[in-house]
């Protein structure tokens, strides 16, 4: 199964990548730009927010996947993610533009609104790019929440996250015209001592694979994917709602569609 097959199906972003902002004429610490982000991000679903410096970054992924640097080699690089906390707010949002559903991606659509609703308004130099973007703009996302010390990457390919297990998922990496943290987190290792039954259903997965899947359709054997995050004994608790899975592997745009006309608690489901 190609890289590329699934990678030229994703959409490009509204941003094609370019400085969102002139330099900001002071300086700022990287912890405040961190404060601000987290901030605005957490309650939007957002809930998960690392941090490293571009070099770092750069060293660990491909030069396909290199992020731009703006002022230095040692820039800033946020990286922005969310638990099963961000479904409702999509919901919602669904709700109140029900024209969103009708979209070709919804979802991703609808996260680089959200996400450039927090950036755009900051006072600092900053460029975004999206988990789901595609060359010559794709992000290692996971490496970069490796670098970052948010979780470590599994030998199925998941990021582990050491709360939520792989019930993470990754949404963009945002660059910043200030030097980042000296400190190198490491993400605690939730792998080491496991009997590792990720990888049996991972296999499966790709042997039952019978076209290569796509960024956008895993195809009738999306069940098969599923079952390698569910083999995983790390977060259960944090598995994302049914209406999420359904979204997400089966692109059951029907469900989502329902969703939207059900009554707001039914957001969580
Ligand atoms: C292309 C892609 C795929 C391709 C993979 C093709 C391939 N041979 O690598 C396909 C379509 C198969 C795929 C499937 C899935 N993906 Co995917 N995918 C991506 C994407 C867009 C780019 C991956 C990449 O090129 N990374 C860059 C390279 C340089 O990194 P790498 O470390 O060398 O490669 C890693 C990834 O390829 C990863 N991987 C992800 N899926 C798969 C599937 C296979 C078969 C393999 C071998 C590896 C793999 O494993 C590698 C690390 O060991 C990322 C988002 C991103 N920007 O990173 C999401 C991403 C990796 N996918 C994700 C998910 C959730 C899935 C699915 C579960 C379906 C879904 N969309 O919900 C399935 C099953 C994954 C699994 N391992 O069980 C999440 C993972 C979240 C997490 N906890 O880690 C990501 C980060 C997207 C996100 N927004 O969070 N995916
Ligand atoms: S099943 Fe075990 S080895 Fe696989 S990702 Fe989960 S903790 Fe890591």
């Amino acid at each position: 199964m190609s890289l590329s097959a699934g990678l030229c199906q994703a959409r490009p972003a509204r941003n094609p990548g370019w400085p969102l902002h002139p330099a900001h004429p002071e300086p700022v610490p990287w912890q405040t730009i961190v404060t601000r982000i987290t901030a605005d991000a957490y309650p939007s679903g957002l809930d998960l927010v690392g941090a490293t410096r571009l070099d770092r970054y750069q060293t660990t992924a491909p030069s396909g996947f290199h992020l731009p640097r703006l002022r230095a080699d040692d820039d800033l690089v946020v990286l922005l993610g969310n638990t099963r906390a961000l479904w409702p707010h999509f919901v919602s949002a669904l709700r109140r533009d029900p024209e969103r559903w009708e979209q070709d991606h919804p979802f991703d659509r609808w996260i680089q609104d959200h996400i450039h609703a927090l950036v755009d308004p900051l006072p600092w130099q900053a460029t975004v790019r999206f988990a789901h973007e595609a060359p010559p703009h794709a992000v290692a996302i996971q490496q970069l929440a490796a670098r970052s010390g948010l979780a470590h990457l599994g030998p199925a390919g998941l990021s582990v996250h050491p709360v939520h297990g792989p019930w993470v998922s990754w949404r963009a990496a945002i660059v910043f015209g200030v030097t980042g943290p000296d400190d190198d987190p490491q993400a605690p290792d939730t792998c080491t001592g496991c009997d590792a039954p990720c990888v049996p259903a991972l296999q499966s997965a790709m042997s039952a694979a019978e076209t290569d899947p796509t960024v956008h359709d895993l195809g009738a054997g999306w069940q098969q994917w599923l079952a390698v995050r569910d083999a995983c004994p790390m977060g259960r608790d944090a598995r994302f709602p049914e209406t999420q899975i359904r979204y997400h592997y089966a692109k059951d745009r029907e469900t989502l569609r329902r969703l939207t006309e059900e009554a707001p608690e039914r957001a969580q489901d």
